[in-house]
């Protein structure tokens, strides 16, 4: 080597030590990688009998507290330091026994409850009681309030879905306790939130953001849609049967951080592959399949069953197959696409 290129490299280090001490660092300079995120599976039994033991062990606190709720949360095995099933949103499953109450409380995060199993125990958002049936989604937009309480004989059981990853990284996380006791009052008659802001509303223009407002979406009228767009031959190549949960008002995503959907594949049949940015948390509402991620040599087959929940990265090549040539397979799945798409970030790619 010249001595002119010893010399430089000479003041390179020196350089770069004088820009460290200065915290600056050159273009030119390595970095350490975000971790890529895995796809990953958990299985319904593991998290189930986490979650029972859970509740024998841990008792519900008080709203502030760091067990003020009981939930289980799903680590993607890239993110186990910082607790997180992705880089922008957390599945948990919460369990409330019976005459337990979670107290109530608000936040800037946004969250959704998609239940499990329950025979009538109810969540109370922004003074409406939601009575929750298995399969039903509950939105808590950001800074909605909202208590958990169960007057039934039997566990209530169902999945948080709440973008406090995004929310932290944006430092913008920040939440408050009900100030009048663990229950906020039950202000609204039942079915209010689907009454005002469903397809037949009044007059919504005095709302400060319909873009943040509690909602139920109904198992029952989804189940019953998919299988009638089945028999009339309505699907996708890459997703099978599958429904967008809207805004009634704006028409976009259920929140303006979390989309979610709702898939049927019907019985036997394989979707084609796609990738797309946004990654994407299933769960299995019913039947059994597998997915695979990736192609080829890197590819990673995740099989699931009966409740199983599932993590597929952002830009991962990805298809279902329905494994039972008998029974549908019913896939929910949360994601965090609308904010790729709000920030124009958003891109598809098909086999
Ligand atoms: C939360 O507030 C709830 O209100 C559930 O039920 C899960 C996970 C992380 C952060 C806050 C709830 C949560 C959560």
């Amino acid at each position: 080597m010249s001595a002119t290129n010893t010399d430089m490299e000479t003041r390179l280090d020196a350089l770069h030590a004088r820009m460290k001490k200065s915290s600056l660092a050159g273009h030119w300079q390595e970095r350490k990688r975000r971790p890529d995120l895995v796809p990953w599976r958990w299985k319904w039994e593991t998290i189930y009998d986490c979650l029972i033991e859970s509740g024998e062990v841990m008792p519900i606190g008080h709203a502030g507290e760091r067990n003020a709720r009981r939930t289980v949360q799903l680590i993607n095995p890239s993110l186990v330091d910082v607790k997180a099933t992705s880089k922008t949103l957390q599945m948990s499953v919460q369990l409330v026994k019976p005459g337990e109450v979670a107290e109530a409380h608000r936040h800037t995060a946004a969250a959704l409850r998609f239940i499990v199993a329950s025979t009538g125990a109810y969540t109370t958002v922004e003074g409406e009681q939601m009575i929750m049936e298995p399969g039903d989604l509950v939105l808590t937009p950001n800074w909605n309030w909202h208590d958990h309480a169960n007057n039934t004989d039997d566990n209530v059981i169902w999945l948080d879905v709440l973008d406090v990853h995004l929310t932290g990284h944006l430092d913008g996380m920040f939440g408050e306790q009900f100030p009048e006791g663990a229950a906020q009052p039950i202000t609204k008659p039942d079915g209010y939130s689907r009454k005002r802001f469903g397809a037949m509303r009044p007059d919504t223009s005095d709302i400060a953001d319909v873009a943040l407002l509690p909602y139920v979406y109904k198992w029952a009228e989804a189940e019953a849609t998919l299988h009638e767009m089945a028999e009339a031959g309505e699907a996708s190549d890459y997703d099978g049967v599958i429904l967008e949960y809207t805004n009634p008002i704006t028409g976009g995503p259920t929140m303006p951080t979390i989309g979610c959907w709702v898939q049927m594949l019907r019985p036997g049949e394989s979707t084609r592959a796609h990738s797309h940015t946004g990654s994407t948390i299933y769960h299995a509402v019913g039947g059994a399949g597998v997915t695979t991620v990736g192609r080829g040599s890197e590819a990673t087959e995740l099989t699931w069953g009966e409740h199983d929940c599932f993590f597929v990265p952002s830009l991962g090549w990805h298809e279902h197959r329905n494994t039972s040539k008998t029974e549908p397979a019913y896939l929910f799945s949360v994601t965090d696409r609308p904010v790729l798409q709000a920030l124009h970030l958003h891109r598809e790619e098909r086999a």
